[in-house]
């Protein structure tokens, strides 16, 4: 199986599919994707014209897989995963799908908004949608820390979707807005995450790009 995962290092939601690619040491080839350089935007328009990544092309297959959470489905169906990262536990199955989109939707999507305002010119600023995206985050963040186990993975033993999905989420989250003394879930769960040799192979690799996160304080492993 030949397999290139589009992506940049410091992308959060290309952060998902590698952490269950080097979990399960499923070979790949990256091509790095830089928007603002107009020869890597054409190649990759070519590949998928509305822009986001990451992108999966399965060149033996002849397929291309759009968004992390298809991708990690299509590695877990093709490419043989000793560890599949979706449940085959039907109950099991539809909670690793949930937690995923849930940590998308409360913590990738406002948190993106933030990181969003910073990048445009101080005269195209939102300080509403800002401080909105904010609230959000903060609304998250006692909801998830009743809900998350005080140990272990998302979903117990097994290391799913869903920790892909919440390793980007809490440490892109974290980052904008610090969890406090008031969630040692979260922040204890963020750790154990950090420590999983599949993620901290991403953040290592993410790092150098830090010092080019448009906001204050830059992002630290
Ligand atoms: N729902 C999509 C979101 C993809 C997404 O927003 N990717 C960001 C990078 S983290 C992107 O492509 N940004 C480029 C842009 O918006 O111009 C997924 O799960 O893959």
């Amino acid at each position: 199986m030949t397999l290139k995962l589009y992506s940049h290092p410091l992308a959060s939601y290309c952060w998902k599919p590698l952490i269950a690619l080097y979990d399960n040491d499923i070979a790949f080839e990256t091509v790095e994707v830089n928007l603002g350089d107009d020869a890597s935007r054409s190649a990759f328009s070519a590949v998928w014209p509305l822009l986001k990544f990451p992108v999966l092309v399965d060149d033996d297959r002849g397929q291309t897989v759009i968004g992390s959470a298809a991708v990690i489905d299509y590695v877990d169906r093709f490419a043989a995963p000793p560890a599949p990262m979706i449940p085959a536990d039907p109950d099991l199955g539809w909670q690793a799908r949930m937690w995923d989109r849930l940590f998308d939707d409360h913590f990738q999507t406002p948190m993106q908004q933030m990181v969003g305002d910073a990048l445009r010119s101080p005269r195209d600023r939102d300080a509403f949608g800002l401080g909105k995206a904010r609230d959000e985050l903060r609304a998250a963040y006692p909801v998830f820390e009743e809900r998350l186990p005080a140990d272990g993975w998302c979903l117990g033993e097994m290391f799913t979707l869903a920790d892909c999905s919440a390793l980007p989420a809490l440490f892109w989250a974290d980052t904008v807005e610090p969890f406090s003394a008031d969630h040692p879930k979260l922040t204890a769960y963020l750790k154990r995450l950090k420590a999983r040799p599949s993620a901290a192979r991403v953040l290592k690799e993410a790092e150098p790009f830090f010092a080019w996160f448009p906001r204050d304080p830059k992002p630290r492993i």
